[in-house]
């Protein structure tokens, strides 16, 4: 029996970028998260925790005020709630989730000469992240007109709303296509699990404590794979040395005469070169799995 004060409330984004990794982040820690169409809350079984879809902007208000415990929601908008606010809301980033990377960044159209942010003096700069833009310019002590839009910030110096942009980058294809190019990062952005800095109940904190514990095995199993390799007992130490970011491998006698199997935890990628390289020193059927879970 689980008593109705001790649950806590995650808001996730609706629709959007970041719905499908928070959700599938969410379920690899064990919660089952029923994500039917028009439900805007979520009771999950396995935890005491409840979940809200909303819209990303919403998330930082309501954690500030403390309406809601936990929330995802990009670097990007958590930094320009912040500056916006011109004081400091009360939210504490708990840990970047290693999803939703981007980059603000300011990009200026393919035929205007770009050298240094000095180059936007007196410019219309068309932006979603007024607050990031204008603590840019201060910081750089530039002069420039930001003209706020909520979307399609893409399109506003073909229509001469403004004659560069700032706005969010990943593959860079949205910029090509609107023949841009992007010339200085502004900030570097990913999802973040953020909570309110207000402590919660003791029995509340211990859930989030449980939860962190999970999220942290699962990003890390994410990014490692477990290798198993057969070779010679003389060829222990070269592939050893050659297992990328892997601490204390397994060694195991097999049944063959002087043939030993070495299992590792690797916690980076292996790529075919690795792979490749610990055949040319002596590994046979190497293979690499996935990690599902990982705690120590
Ligand atoms: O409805 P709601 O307000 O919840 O959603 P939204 O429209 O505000 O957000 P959404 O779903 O577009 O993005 C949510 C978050 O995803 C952002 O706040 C970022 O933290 C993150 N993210 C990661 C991105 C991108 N990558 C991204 N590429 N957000 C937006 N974009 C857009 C960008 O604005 C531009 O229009 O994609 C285009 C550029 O992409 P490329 O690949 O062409 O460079
Ligand atoms: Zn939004």
């Amino acid at each position: 029996m689980q008593l109705a004060e001790q649950r806590i409330t995650i808001a996730l984004q609706k629709n959007g970028r970041l719905v499908e990794d928070s959700i599938g982040l969410l379920k690899h820690c064990g919660l089952h998260i029923n994500t039917s169409k028009d439900e805007l809350f979520c009771r999950v079984r396995e935890l005491p925790i409840d979940i809200l879809f909303l819209r990303d902007d919403d998330i930082p208000e309501l954690i500030n005020k403390a309406k809601c415990d936990l929330g995802i929601i990009g670097r990007n908008l958590l930094t320009e709630y912040c500056l916006a606010e011109g004081n400091s809301p009360e939210i504490d980033v708990v840990m970047p989730l290693d999803f939703a990377q981007c980059a603000l960044a300011i990009a200026v159209p393919n035929g205007r000469a770009y050298g240094s942010p000095k180059d936007l003096a007196g410019l219309k700069i068309a932006t979603s992240y007024p607050a990031i833009v204008r603590e840019f310019l201060r910081r750089n002590e530039i002069e420039a007109n930001v003209i706020h839009l909520s979307g399609a910030v893409e399109i506003a110096p073909r229509l001469k709303v403004a004659d560069v942009i700032v706005d969010l980058v990943s593959s860079g294809a949205t910029l090509a296509a609107n023949n841009m190019r992007r010339v200085e990062t502004l900030l570097e952005s990913e999802a973040l699990l953020v909570r309110r800095r207000s402590r919660m109940a003791d029995a509340q904190e211990m859930v989030v404590a449980r939860l962190l514990a999970r999220l942290k095995g699962v990003i890390r199993a994410q990014n490692s794979k477990y290798i198993m390799l057969n070779c010679r007992r003389e060829a222990i130490d070269p592939i050893t040395r050659l297992l990328p970011g892997s601490a204390a491998p397994t060694i195991m006698e097999l049944g063959k005469e002087g043939m030993v199997a070495i299992h590792a935890v690797c916690q980076e990628e292996v790529f075919w070169d690795t792979m490749e390289k610990l055949r040319a020193a002596g590994g046979s059927s190497i293979l690499v799995v996935p990690i599902e879970k990982m705690m120590d």
